[in-house]
């Protein structure tokens, strides 16, 4: 099965784990634990293609977000597709933070990493902060940062879309479908390697159905 890694960065309670723990299991904990040092999720998800489905699995790392671990945070990038970089909208510092975390990622991950930014805890609208238009000014100097998306693990809203909005860039970049037989390959190919067909264009879409999630 094809296996990305994926990390979530940001501050101490900004919610990483809040959004991994409603993404994989469905579940939100107001007295969620802090993250100590680093932790892991398995997640499968099954794409819908036109010929055939794709089964991805997802190793999503959560990462403690305290001073005292961010030293190990460079380290955790190494091999990862995606990066989650969140802040969280009832704390502005969190917001002015995010420049950090994006650095250590450039400085140290894939170059083509995918990179999104998730504005977290929607839910709570009378402790609102920053708005969501306030950040996309702050992230237009990203030229990769074509949207912030906003989320709730309280309520759920935006988690699951979020994630998937990744894997497809994810997929964009990393693989080709054949459009003769249906199989997946890597997209530096330039022929299918299961039945030789000469790759035409861009992987043809996916949809997102169904996903089941473990620990590791
Ligand atoms: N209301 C609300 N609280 C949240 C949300 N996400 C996280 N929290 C709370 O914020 C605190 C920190 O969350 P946590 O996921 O542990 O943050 P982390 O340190 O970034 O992993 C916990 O008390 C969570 O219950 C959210 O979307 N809405
Ligand atoms: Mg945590």
């Amino acid at each position: 099965m094809l296996k990305y890694k994926i990390v979530i960065a940001g501050a101490k309670d900004v919610g990483k784990s809040s959004l991994i723990a409603r993404f994989c299991d469905n579940i939100f904990k107001e007295d969620m634990k802090a993250t100590i040092g680093v932790d892991f999720k398995r997640k499968v998800i099954i794409l819908k293609g036109a010929h055939k489905d794709i089964s991805l699995e997802l190793n999503i790392w959560d990462f403690a977000g305290e001073e005292k671990y961010r030293t190990l945070f460079p380290s955790y990038t190494h091999g990862a597709s995606a990066a989650f970089i969140l802040f969280d909208t009832t704390n502005k510092d969190t917001l002015n933070d995010l420049d950090n975390w994006i650095e250590i990622i450039d400085e140290n991950a894939f170059p083509n990493i995918v990179k999104q930014i998730i504005a977290t805890k929607i839910d709570l609208k009378d402790e609102i902060q920053v708005s969501v238009k306030e950040a996309e000014d702050l992230c237009k100097k990203y030229d990769w940062c074509e949207s912030i998306t906003s989320t709730s693990s309280k309520t759920g809203e935006n988690v699951e879309e979020a994630f998937i909005e990744v894997v497809k860039k994810i997929i964009k970049i990393n693989l080709n479908i054949c459009e003769s037989c249906g199989e997946v390959f890597n997209k530096k190919l330039r022929n299918c390697q299961y039945c030789g067909a000469k790759v035409k264009e861009e992987i043809s879409p996916f949809k997102y159905y169904k996903s089941s999630s473990s620990r590791l």
